[in-house]
């Protein structure tokens, strides 16, 4: 059974009270913690399927977010390599190694988060006008940092609609002190020519280097690319979807129509409302990760490096004696 806080934190996933890919995949790495210490189940098999039954129905709270998923796969993998090395490993135990593996986890996304910052904002150069569209909270770091270093930065903030998440990247710059302007969304082909850096952050990077970030974002890679302004991706390595190895297409979350307009109101009227859109690599100059500032046709070999993976679909040929 997914216990009730969880669900909660479902429901506040999909309604946007948490937002961004990492702080939708640090809430949910923490429901699942509150899922086992909460768990009553006699048996490890008992506690085995609840928390199977909890990540399964965070990750379907948002559809185009990789890190959520790898997050939570990552956690529960853990659980099972625990019950490999110890078959009569105990529900107390289970509980202990989701207990460490979510505290891990934090640590790990925040060093990256700092590697990322420190990158970023040496890629940043003086006294820059920078350029961004919806709410990133890597991006935040990234021009935090730049902003601390003295390089005397201004940010230029798309409000992004539908939801107006630009609004919370304008306040939080200028709560930390950063000059900064809010504009349209379509002023940003204008607004361009003001700017000397472009910085998103990202949702999914695919295998081809494509990046899945808030709609709005491919219209600002393309406009920066006819400006020659350098777009930029500020993005950890859990955002890559190792299924697109594989040939499996990232799926664009499509959101209720009525974050558009009143249903009411537009009776009659199809309105659309995906939420993200996909930037094509050649439009990005490059992701600054956690390991470094890399164009986005080396990421794949990064990644190979860096987390090894099976191919998932190897056990279907071993099932057909392939
Ligand atoms: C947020 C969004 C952000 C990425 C990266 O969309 O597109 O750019 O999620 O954020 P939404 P972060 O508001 O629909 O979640 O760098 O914090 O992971």
């Amino acid at each position: 059974m997914v216990a009730d806080e969880v669900k909660a934190i479902c429901r506040d996933i999909r309604a946007l009270k948490i937002q961004g890919a990492r702080e939708i995949a640090k809430a949910a790495v923490q429901a699942l913690g509150i899922q086992a210490r909460k768990s009553k189940a006699k048996k490890p098999s008992e506690f085995v399927a609840e928390l199977i039954e909890a990540a399964d129905a965070l990750a379907a709270t948002r559809p185009t977010e990789p890190m959520l998923r790898n997050s939570l796969r990552n956690s529960v993998r853990h659980v099972f390599v625990q019950l490999r090395k110890n078959r009569a490993a105990s529900v107390a135990q289970l509980k202990a190694v989701v207990a460490r593996e979510e505290a891990g986890y934090f640590k790990n996304v925040e060093a990256a988060l700092h590697s990322i910052a420190e990158y970023g904002a040496k890629e940043i150069p003086q006294g820059a006008t920078v350029l961004t569209h919806c709410h990133s909270s890597t991006v935040m770091a990234v021009l935090k940092r730049a902003h601390e270093l003295g390089k005397g930065i201004e940010v230029i903030a798309c409000e992004t609609r539908p939801k107006l998440q630009g609004h919370i990247t304008v306040k939080e710059l200028r709560d930390a002190g950063v000059p900064v302007t809010l504009i349209v969304d379509s002023a940003m082909g204008s607004f361009i020519r003001d700017a000397h850096v472009a910085i998103v952050g990202a949702d999914a990077i695919s295998a081809t280097g494509d990046l899945y970030n808030k709609v709005g974002t491919s219209l600002l890679a393309l406009v920066a690319r006819r400006a020659g302004v350098p777009f930029y991706s500020a993005a950890e390595l859990h955002k890559f979807d190792p299924l697109t190895m594989w040939g499996v297409m990232e799926t664009i979350e499509e959101r209720a129509a009525d974050e558009v307009a009143s249903g009411s109101e537009f009776r009659g009227v199809e309105v659309r409302n995906p939420a993200f859109d996909i930037t094509p690599a050649e439009h990005i100059h490059a992701y600054i990760t956690e390991m470094g500032v890399i164009p986005p046709q080396g990421l794949l070999s990064f990644v190979r490096n860096a987390f090894p993976v099976e191919n998932p679909f190897a056990a279907f040929l071993e099932e057909r004696g392939r």
